[in-house]
């Protein structure tokens, strides 16, 4: 298929074509699963390196597996405004988290290649590889390695099968030693705006297609493990039991009940495995995982406090060891404030009401915030769904989004 020259007529279902054919790079036949570093996302990254060369980008897959594809400015020595999201997916997937960021920026490239025309600033698209953290217990890291903030202790942290980042890294043909490098200076980054579906409700019920993000919450993610005591189903009586998982049960159940009880704070358990996981024996051990979210880091760190408090007590009265892990943080980021305004125009150029809605979901942008003023364009999906087969957008969403998008870049103050 290829793009309508003319103001993107055509490019919504060019957009969605294209990624889904991305969805077709996954581990599973029958749902799209693509963790970082995987076959699947070297198949994927390849594809996407091809879309941006044919829209007129040099393209290349940096020292973290990011494909970065670069637009050159008008003159040399312009700074650059990046944009771009990630094309790694949760597991059991919708096609456009991330994969939209990536698809609809490089549509717009081709716009402007088509037209021979160059900005007072170059463009650099990044498909970034882990922004899902499903793979490796980090997240983050092909951002982070752009904002320079990547801490490469990570370099030592293994999957499930034991294998290390650095292998996997090396395996798919990256360099460790050249992550480093990779870091952009401040001083050379005009911004970076990020067009991701709002994977919520907020723009179906506003009927809007699009909409201007303001800021993105605030994440902790940890792993508990509770060690009780495994014994036999039939012979323990039951107030001499330390069953780790009816003491997970309370806990997951006290995490829920703390979370509902507050505005804007959201906490989800993802995962549970139970040892030694037999029918007739008593839970011995048990592992799950707690995502916990706030749009304030206080609200979100009193929470942490509050609940630590008291998944320490349960573990105590039910005689269970109970150990937590801080897997991954990120505070909650602001949007630049002249960003949004400028996004609101093009919104309103393209003939759109303009409206302002926060992200509950994490983003690379947050990772970028530490390199220079971020923004984020938000497009309608289904329903809301998202980390969810059921993930939909409309050609038409996707069009709308994408004139949003090039009216945007077309008119962002190079001074910023
Ligand atoms: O978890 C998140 O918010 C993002 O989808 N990684
Ligand atoms: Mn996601
Ligand atoms: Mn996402």
């Amino acid at each position: 298929m290829t793009l309508a020259t003319e103001s993107l007529t055509g490019a919504g279902a060019w957009i969605k074509a294209m990624v889904d054919g991305w969805a077709g790079y996954s581990e599973d036949e029958e749902r799209l699963t693509r963790v970082f570093l995987s076959p699947q996302h070297k198949a994927c990254a390849l594809a996407v390196m091809s879309a941006m060369r044919a829209a007129g980008m040099t393209a290349r897959i940096d020292a973290i597996g990011n494909v970065v594809g670069r637009y050159e400015a008008a003159e040399p020595g312009a700074r650059t405004l990046i944009t771009g999201s990630h094309i790694d997916t949760v597991r059991d997937a919708g096609a456009y988290d991330g994969n939209l960021g990536v698809a609809l920026p490089i549509a717009c490239i081709a716009e402007l290649d088509s037209r021979g025309l160059r900005l007072p600033y170059a463009i650099e698209v990044i498909a970034f590889g882990d922004e899902e953290g499903v793979r490796f217990p980090t997240t983050l890291s092909g951002s982070r390695t752009i904002a320079g903030t990547i801490d490469l202790e990570i370099l030592s942290v293994t999957d499930a099968e034991g294998t290390s980042l650095r292998d996997a890294l090396v395996n798919f043909g990256c360099d460790p030693a050249a992550i480093a490098a990779e870091a952009r200076r401040k001083e050379d980054v005009l911004a970076f705006v990020e067009v991701h579906i709002e994977q919520g409700p907020v723009l179906e019920a506003a009927e809007l297609p699009v909409g201007t993000v303001t800021a993105i919450n605030g994440a902790s993610r940890f792993s508990l493990t509770l060690e009780g005591m495994a014994g036999h189903a039939g012979t323990v009586p039951m107030h001499l039991r330390r069953d780790a998982l009816a003491g997970a049960a309370e806990m997951i159940a006290a995490i829920e009940q703390r979370a509902a009880a507050e505005e804007g704070l959201v906490a989800t358990v993802g995962r549970l495995a139970v040892a030694p996981g037999a029918i007739n024996v008593i839970p011995g051990k048990v592992t799950f995982s707690l995502d916990i979210r706030a749009p304030e880091n206080a609200q979100r760190n009193a929470a942490v406090a509050a609940l630590k408090e008291k998944l320490a007590a349960v573990a105590q009265r039910r005689g269970l060891a109970l150990e937590i892990e801080l897997l991954y943080e990120e505070g909650a980021v602001a949007c630049d404030p002249g960003l949004m305004d400028q996004l609101d125009r093009a919104i309103e150029r393209q003939g759109l009401r303009a409206l302002r809605l926060p992200s509950g979901a994490g983003h690379d942008a947050m990772a970028l915030s530490a390199l220079c003023p971020i923004a984020m364009l938000f497009v309608r999906c289904g329903g809301g769904i998202s980390h969810n087969p059921l993930e939909s957008i409309t050609a038409e969403d996707a069009e709308a989004a994408a004139r949003v998008f090039l009216d945007f870049l077309e008119n962002v103050d190079p001074d910023l």
